[in-house]
């Protein structure tokens, strides 16, 4: 049946989901939540989108798929340049300055975040017992991630300038899941502590942050 807004598959708390919600609020797209049940997303008709079996995923009207939170909200920053907060770059050194944070978002946080999140919050969800050693280790080296963090927000607002752009919103959900982990997980760095506080007091994250639901 046809439809006229996009639709938005996920569950209303993954972090992927609630990644590219943020996005497409910050950039005033509105939205049909599509819920996809738990195990769901490993059915063949939920697989025929989406290959890897995974959430998020965008539809568009016209037929168009697509996965993947931060090349969805690279899709929309770029399709919907004109209204919403800007959220990329358009100055050739700004954009080479963009990717190099994106890139940095992936291997030094979201790599380790995403584990220790697996390890303690994942953990528990599955009625296991989160391994506190293992935790501890993947916290250390995020640590000193965070440090060099420290080092670039010192420097500048946010972290692929002095602009807000989407690497800096790629953070929010798993930095929200770390901060119940370990509270002061970014308040003992200054700039750190600063740069969480802007990203995720912003309207966009507090809408979805307790779960993601339709906005059209
Ligand atoms: N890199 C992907 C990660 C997607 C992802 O891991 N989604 C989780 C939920 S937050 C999922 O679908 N997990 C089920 C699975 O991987 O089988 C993205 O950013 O969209």
């Amino acid at each position: 049946m046809a439809f006229t807004n996009l639709k938005l598959y996920g569950r209303p708390l993954s972090s992927a989901t609630r990644r590219a919600a943020v996005i497409l609020i910050e950039k005033k797209v509105p939205f049909e939540f599509v819920l996809v049940p738990n195990r769901e997303h490993k059915a063949p008709e939920y697989l025929k989108k989406h290959p890897f079996g995974q959430i998020p995923l965008i539809e568009e009207p016209d037929g168009f798929r697509l996965y993947e939170s931060r090349a969805i909200g690279r899709y929309i920053a770029e399709k919907y340049a004109s209204q919403g907060t800007p959220l990329l770059p358009t100055e050739l050194k700004a954009k080479a300055i963009f990717e190099q944070a994106a890139s940095s978002e992936l291997a030094n946080f979201d790599f380790l975040a995403s584990q220790a999140v697996k390890e303690v919050i994942g953990k528990k969800r599955e009625g296991l017992t989160p391994d506190y050693d293992r935790f501890n280790e993947i916290y250390s080296e995020l640590s000193a991630k965070l440090d060099a963090y420290e080092i670039i927000l010192s420097k500048q607002k946010y972290i692929a300038g002095d602009e807000i752009t989407l690497v800096d919103l790629f953070h929010i959900p798993f930095g929200s899941s770390l901060v119940t982990i370990v509270p002061d997980v970014f308040e003992k760095r200054p700039n750190v502590s600063r740069w969480w506080n802007d990203i995720s007091s912003r309207p966009s994250w507090q809408s979805v942050k307790e779960g993601v639901h339709s906005t059209a």
